[in-house]
């Protein structure tokens, strides 16, 4: 929707997480004004978002803002919905940690699914729920332990880590309020996005700054979790259009965005070290030692199981054919340049600074 003067302004929460950075890009480039919620921090935490801002207090052509705010107070989220009348809301803010969601797992469901709850509550608060479309971040982990595959908008869910039960309340309390009270919210149920800017403690970015590190002599030794998971990996960049996308159809619906390509941890491992010409010696529970040889050409990869959950996802694939015959989306980036995307930017990143 957009206001009465045809002005398009966005709010999104976890402005400064991957996607968020992502998007705001995006939806400058659209001609939007953007406004985004940052938590406070004990230091800077916009590192992905300060290109768009000319300096700290100039936002990108009078058309970025952001605010402070926090998905666990909802005060803060009426006050900020009612001065800026969003006419699109992107909820991407969330502990979106698996792992972490074992041991935060209180905290895990206050953010992601009462924190949905609450922003779907702070529209209605200020009498917006006709006027402000509404996209929720959602995640192909609500599939969990999968039978079906691939996996698609009819697939049941089978959740499998406190993360994944809270996005699942999240998904259903979107989906009660678009019926309801009639609201422009859809549920996006991506499957795993990456790029240069993934938080360093997911598998990807873990792997491809390791790799960078051991490629120029600063470290020696990969440890990892569990490696035989499989994962449907795309560019974070195009997520984000389907997200956009999502919100500019005649009804609002839930769609499936990924690749329809799943690959190994140890495949994408494997990428990487090939991509700096290495051969992997695999060590640890459950792996093979082969080839322990010295060797300048050959590094050691190692399982620890201090990495792995108590419940894991294993296998991950999407049909995303419904998103692409409503609204045309399909992945640009393929999972080879995906990866050597992230190795080259890793490996400049470690030139600049190697103890980033
Ligand atoms: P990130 O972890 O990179 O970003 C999450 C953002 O949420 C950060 O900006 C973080 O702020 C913010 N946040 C966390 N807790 C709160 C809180 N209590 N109040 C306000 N903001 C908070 O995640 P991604 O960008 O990768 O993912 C975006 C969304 O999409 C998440 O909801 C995630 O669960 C979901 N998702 C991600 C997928 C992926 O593969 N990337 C796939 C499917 C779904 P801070 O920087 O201060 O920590
Ligand atoms: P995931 O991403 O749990 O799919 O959630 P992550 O990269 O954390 O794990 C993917 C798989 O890799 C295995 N693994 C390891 N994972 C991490 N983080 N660290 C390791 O050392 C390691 N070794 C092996 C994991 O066990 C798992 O099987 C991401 C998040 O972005 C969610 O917010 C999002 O909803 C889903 O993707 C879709």
């Amino acid at each position: 929707m957009a206001s009465g003067d045809g002005k398009k302004v966005a709010l999104v929460t976890g402005i400064n997480g991957q996607d968020g950075s992502y998007l705001a890009e995006f939806l400058l480039n659209k001609g939007y004004e953007v406004h985004g919620i940052i938590r406070r921090a004990s230091t800077f935490n916009t590192n992905r978002i300060d290109h768009l801002r000319v300096n700290p207090y100039e936002h990108k052509g009078g058309k970025f803002y952001l605010h402070y705010g926090d998905m666990t107070d909802s005060s803060c989220l009426v006050k900020i919905i009612s001065k800026i009348r969003p006419t699109e809301i992107y909820n991407l803010a969330a502990q979106s940690h698996v792992k972490v969601s074992f041991d935060l797992s209180e905290y895990t469901a206050e953010v992601d699914a009462v924190g949905t709850l609450r922003l779907l509550d702070a529209i209605r608060t200020c009498g917006l729920e006709d006027y402000s479309k509404f996209y929720q971040a959602s995640t192909s982990e609500l599939y969990g332990d999968v039978k079906a595959i691939p996996q698609n908008e009819e697939t049941p869910f089978n959740p499998r880590s406190p993360y994944a039960c809270a996005k699942l309340y999240a998904y259903w309390i979107v989906i009660n309020y678009r019926d309801a009270y009639n609201m422009y919210a859809c549920n996006g149920i991506l499957f795993n996005h990456e790029s240069p800017r993934r938080g360093e403690t997911f598998v990807t970015r873990k792997v491809t700054r390791e790799v960078a590190k051991i490629h120029l002599g600063l470290s020696e030794c990969l440890v990892l979790g569990n490696l035989n998971s499989k994962r449907d990996w795309g560019h974070a960049r195009d997520y984000v259009e389907a997200m956009w996308l999502m919100l500019q159809q005649e009804k609002p619906d839930d769609f499936v965005i990924g690749t329809g390509e799943t690959h190994s941890v140890k495949e994408f491992v494997e990428e990487a070290f090939s991509y700096i010409g290495k051969t992997i010696v695999w060590e640890g529970e459950g792996v093979d030692e082969v080839g322990r040889e010295k060797d300048s050409d050959v590094v050691r990869v190692r399982v620890d199981t201090k990495y792995f959950r108590p419940t894991d996802v294993c296998f991950l694939l999407s049909d995303p054919s419904k998103a692409k015959k409503a609204f045309n989306w399909e992945p640009k980036v393929s999972f080879l340049d995906l990866v050597k995307e992230m190795m080259e930017s890793d490996i400049a990143l470690m030139k600049k600074n190697p103890l980033a």
